[in-house]
This record gives structure tokens, sequence and C-alpha cells, in this order.
């Protein structure tokens, strides 16, 4: 592995431009999902024979465009569960991938305005508390203890009754965390290929043979799509049927500034979160767009309706820049929880509908599924998430947990 002065080893990971004929598992998508199931199928069961086909550059899709929030203040003991095991695993993270994903734990603050929006906060805390995670119910004096700078009354548009206060809840450098998978995966043997994109998958007497990509066929009996927004296009591939679709999250940043806002915030009402990042920027976002469409153009409409709600929050923010903004493709699914496991065709295993909500379950989701690739059977964390749940009317409902606007 690159150790001769002729090919030192490389600072982050190989550039592999010429796939090989086979594999024992090819993972299609080369955001943090994927890149982090290659990692735990090396790590924790030695497959190290595995090749990550990304069309773009890494990081590329949702994992480099979304708002970085980790969090596992659920409704569901099921999500609760789930997502607070990848707290656990992102708060060593760093140090088990050997590289600094400016993990920050903040405190999340979910706002509410309305008697109805007090009830869910109440119910979350009570399910939290009974899983065992820090969330608990909290009034106005205890938001304003923690952030002075916001205006309870938010201009008198939407005063604050309380809110559902998330101890863990933190921030993280979004493309160092598949920079870090990639490159811990990569040194134990996974070889990633950029620029290449899965065209089709072939198929056999209901098992997965191999899949077709612009650098040729490669034959695999074991294929995973982490593709999030690009979802419908693979299953297309092997006449899957879900329920996801396809609507696009904006967000945006501000110009850098002085650290002031030390937690994140939601308001659902406002459709609003904030946060602010490690270099100064406030990072923002709202609701999805409303209609299905699939594309990462971003929209003057957007960026005017959530600066409009911020400074009802922070007046004094009138004078200040948005810099950047952009899209993601979200792959929303009926129950705003995510689709994980096997599916009716052997071979093929799906990690999608993740949504607005997936970043928080990178290492978790990258664990279960290289688990269930391995063992060729899901773990129980998972179970509630099969596809198989939507035709067994057992949905795991978290619509209330979501923190966008829908
Ligand atoms: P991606 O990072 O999208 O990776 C999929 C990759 O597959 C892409 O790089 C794509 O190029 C590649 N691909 C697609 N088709 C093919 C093909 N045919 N062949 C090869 N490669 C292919 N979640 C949170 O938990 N907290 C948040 O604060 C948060 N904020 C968000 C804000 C925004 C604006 C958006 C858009 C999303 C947000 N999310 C958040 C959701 C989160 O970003 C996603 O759920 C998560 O990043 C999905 O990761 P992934 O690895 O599954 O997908
Ligand atoms: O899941 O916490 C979240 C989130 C915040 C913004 C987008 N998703």
């Amino acid at each position: 592995y690159g150790l001769s002065s002729e090919h030192p080893a490389p600072r982050f990971f190989r550039d592999c431009t010429e796939p090989k004929k086979s594999y024992d598992a090819v993972i299609i998508g080369g955001g943090g999902h994927g890149l982090a199931a290659a990692y735990y199928l090396a790590k924790d069961y030695g497959i190290t024979n595995v090749a990550v086909l990304e069309k773009g550059y890494i990081g590329g899709g949702n994992t480099g465009r979304n708002t970085t929030i980790v969090r596992s203040n659920y409704l569901t003991p099921e999500g609760v569960n789930f997502y607070d095991a990848s707290v656990k695993l992102y708060e060593d993270l760093s140090e088990e991938l050997d590289l600094n994903l400016f993990y920050s734990t903040r405190g999340h603050f979910t706002l509410a305005h309305t008697e109805s929006a007090m009830r869910t906060m109440r119910w979350r805390a009570e399910v939290n508390k009974h899983v065992g995670v820090e969330s608990y119910v909290v009034g106005p004096e205890e938001i304003s203890k923690a952030c002075p700078q916001l205006d309870i009354s938010c201009s008198g548009q939407a005063p604050i009754l309380g809110a559902l206060y998330h101890a863990p809840g933190s921030v993280a450098r979004h493309d160092a965390v598949a920079w870090g998978y990639a490159k811990e995966a990569d040194r134990m043997g996974v070889e990633i290929f950029q620029m290449t994109e899965v065209t089709g998958i072939d198929t056999k007497g209901g098992k997965v043979v191999g899949v077709n990509t612009s650098k040729g066929y490669i034959s695999t009996n074991r294929v995973l799509s982490a593709v999030a927004g690009f979802t419908p296009r693979i299953t297309e591939m092997v006449d899957l049927q879900t329920p996801i679709v396809i609507h696009p999250l904006q967000a945006c940043v501000s110009e850098p500034m002085k650290p002031w806002l030390d937690t994140i915030l939601v308001s659902g009402s406002l459709h609003v979160y904030v946060s602010q990042s490690s270099r100064g920027e406030l990072v923002m976002g709202s609701s999805l767009d409303p209609y299905e469409f699939h594309s990462t153009r971003s929209s003057l409409d957007f960026v005017e309706g959530l600066t409009t709600h911020i400074t009802d929050m922070f007046p004094f923010l009138s004078n200040v820049k948005v810099v950047r903004q952009w899209a993601g493709m979200a792959d929303i699914t009926p129950d705003f929880a995510p689709i994980m496991g096997k599916t009716p065709l052997e071979g093929f295993y799906l990690d999608a509908g993740w949504g607005t909500w997936g970043f928080k379950a990178t290492p978790i989701s990258g664990k279960t599924m290289a688990e269930t690739i391995a063992k060729d059977m899901a773990p129980d964390l998972i179970k509630s998430f099969r596809l198989s749940r939507f035709e067994d009317y057992e949905l795991t409902g978290e619509k209330g947990a979501a923190s966008v606007g829908h």
C-alpha cells in the first residue's frame, strides 16, 4: 500500500481509475453512507474486496450540502435508539478516523410557538427520557439564558412558549466525515472510484450478478445502493418500487461573524434552523420545497422567506449578508423514516429514504448496512426501517421529529 518512494502513501485515498472485473461487494454512491458502509465492511467483517462507485466526487451529494445537525431527539423509541447509537459513534469518530471532524456539541433547542407544538415537545421529551436520551422541556427564561440574542417574541410574530432542549445536539464538518471514512476504508483495501457512474444492474434468476458502469462491467453478487436523492433512478434499474419522492431542500450561509451563537436553534413554526459553524458563518435552512423536483437549483424565494423569519428571531442580523445558497435532493418517505436493509432481489441492499435527516445517521447506517451485507440479515436496530413496512402498514412515524417543515 503505497509505501515505496515512487508510490508514497496518499494523504487521503488512492487515485483508483480502472475497476477490476469483479468485487465481493459494490457500493453505489460515495456519500457519507456509502463510504461508511465500505469502512465498516472492511473493519468489522474483513471484507475489503469492495468498490465504491461515485458518479461525481465523494461527498458532492447531500453529504456535502447538509446543515450538519446531529441529534437523537426523535419521536419513536425505534428512532431514538437508532439515532442515539449514531451520536455515540460520532462522539469518538474524529479519533477513530484520525481526522478532525470539528464535532462540536452545542445543545439543540426545538422552539415551540403554540400549545400544540408544546404538546409534541413534551411527548418527545418523555420518549427520549424513557430511552435514556437527555432531552427535556424548558421555558422561555432558559432559552433566553442560553441565547440572549434571541427575541423571544420573534418581533411579535410568533412568541416562543418553550422548547425541547436536547443536550447532545451537535454539528460537525460534513465533507470531513466523507473524507475520513474514505481515507480509512482505502487504507484497508477498499477501492474508491470517482467519476464512475452505475448505469445498470445485471440480475439472473432473482439475484444480482453485476453492474454496468461508465467504466465497464463489474461482476458482483452484492450491491448496496446508497444514493439518497438518486434512489428512484437506481431502483428503476431493478424494477423495485418504493414510496420515495424527491423534493429539493435548500440551505445557505451568512458571511462569517465572531462566535455568538452557541446553540442550535430550530423553529418548526417559522420554518427556520440555524447554527454557527466553526468558521463563523450562520448555517441556515428552512422547509422542503413543496413540489417534487429532481434538481439542485436554489431560489430567491427560499432565501427571502428564510431571512424574513431569521430577522424576526434576530432583528440585529438585518444587515448581515447571505454569501452562498444551494440545494440538495431529499429522498422523502411517507413516514419520515429511512428505508434500510434487504430487498426482494437477492444481493441488492437499500440504504435510502434519508430525506432531510440522514447526515446524523451516517455512522450507524454504515455500520448496520455493513452488517446486513456481511450476514445477509438486517440487525434488530434497523428492522423497523425495512422496505416491507409500507406493504404491512407498520410505519415508523417520525414526521413530528423531522426538524424541517413539510
Ligand atoms: P449523498 O451524500 O447524496 O451521496 C449519494 C451519492 O451517490 C452522491 O454523491 C451521488 O453523486 C452518488 N450517485 C448517485 N447516483 C449514482 C450512480 N448511478 N452511480 C454512482 N454514483 C451515484 N441531515 C441531518 O441529519 N442533519 C441536517 O442538518 C441535515 N440538513 C440537510 C440540509 C440540506 C440542505 C439537505 C439537502 C439535506 C440535509 N440533511 C440533513 C440530509 C442529509 O444531507 C442526507 O440524508 C445525507 O447526507 C445522505 O447521505 P448519503 O451518503 O446517503 O447521500
Ligand atoms: O434532521 O436535524 C435535522 C435537520 C436539520 C435540518 C435539516 N435536517
